[in-house]
């Protein structure tokens, strides 16, 4: 009902029942739902993870909701590949945490699959972004999600990767990065297909890299033309000032599916970050947690184009 009217009333209500349904020790047992019992009952873990997933994917539930909910569905997800599924027979029962017979209900085995049906949309084992930066060796220190696009030292400082700092980096299947020594794409550079890269010392580049140039592959080079400035896209961010708390919306000048947004204080302290989702060109985030004063936004959409914003939250 949130979606199709907007008003956050509905979402509030669904929040409040979420919150209620993973803190509730009449529901879980060593943080697996309980079984419910067979028949109709064993549908009710279905209904409930369908609804947790949807929650855990909206971006107007703010960042530390939306973590909660994945984390308990990803709890319930290992449960059910680890003991629930039973491989023979592929059954799963009415308790998850127990390996199913040989035969069952049919709504435990819908309840069942609905939960690995979130999984696969929730993408538990793959990050949000193509790129993905850290800080440390092994996926250590900051983290910081990256699209499609050319990335100069400034706009890396500007996304909270300091200069010479990256350590190790993931690269999704169908893209490639190219890290560069200097600024201003010049200097040594490295081309790294999909993969991990848990340390850069093994490649000769830890703590090296000042400028970036993440590409899809399949699309040509055009994208390599890194001396061009990204395109300045006319999305419009509503209402700013925001107040704290509210949403803020964004309104996309152009098609696009899904976009990475970072919130930067001005002291360079990166406060917020998230992946949406746009629907009819629109998408919006909550200021939930975040403190008054004047932030740069970052959009880094799916296509590779970026923009920045100034942002206020009063
Ligand atoms: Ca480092
Ligand atoms: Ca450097």
């Amino acid at each position: 009902m949130y979606q199709s009217t907007s008003n956050a009333t509905y979402l509030n209500d669904a929040i409040a029942t979420a919150d209620f349904a993973i803190q509730s020790t009449e529901l879980s047992t060593n943080s697996i739902f309980r079984n419910e019992g067979d028949g109709d009952a064993a549908l009710f873990k279905g209904i409930l993870v369908r609804y947790l997933a949807l929650l855990a994917q909206e971006p107007a539930v703010s960042v530390t909701k939306r973590n909660a909910y994945r984390a308990v569905l990803e709890d319930q997800a290992l449960s059910i590949h680890t003991y629930g599924f039973n491989r023979t027979h592929h059954t799963i029962g009415t308790d998850w945490a127990q390996t199913a017979g040989s035969s069952g209900w049919l709504s435990a085995q819908l309840s069942g699959i609905m939960m690995l049906e979130a999984a696969v949309d929730l993408n538990f084992s793959a990050p949000v972004a193509p790129v993905v930066l850290f800080e440390h060796c092994s996926y250590g220190g900051y983290a910081v999600p990256l699209g499609v696009g050319s990335y100069t030292m400034g706009q890396l400082q500007a996304l909270g990767i300091m200069n010479d700092d990256v350590s190790s980096l993931n690269v999704q299947s169908g893209y490639q990065a190219t890290l560069y020594e200097h600024h201003d794409f010049t200097g040594n550079s490295l081309v790294l297909s999909s993969g991990d890269y848990s340390c850069l010392v093994d490649n000769g580049f830890n703590d090296e890299m000042s400028s970036l140039v993440i590409t899809k592959l399949g699309t040509g080079q055009a994208r390599l033309a890194i001396s061009q400035e990204p395109q300045v896209s006319h999305t419009t961010f509503y209402p700013n000032p925001v107040n704290m708390g509210d949403l803020l919306s964004i309104r996309f000048g152009h098609n696009v599916e899904q976009a990475w947004i970072s919130l930067v204080d001005l002291r360079g302290r990166r406060v917020f970050q998230a992946a949406v989702k746009a629907s009819e060109g629109t998408a919006s985030i909550s200021t939930e947690g975040l403190a008054p004063g004047t932030y740069i936004l970052y959009l880094a959409e799916n296509g590779g184009r970026m923009s920045t914003s100034k942002v206020i939250i009063k």
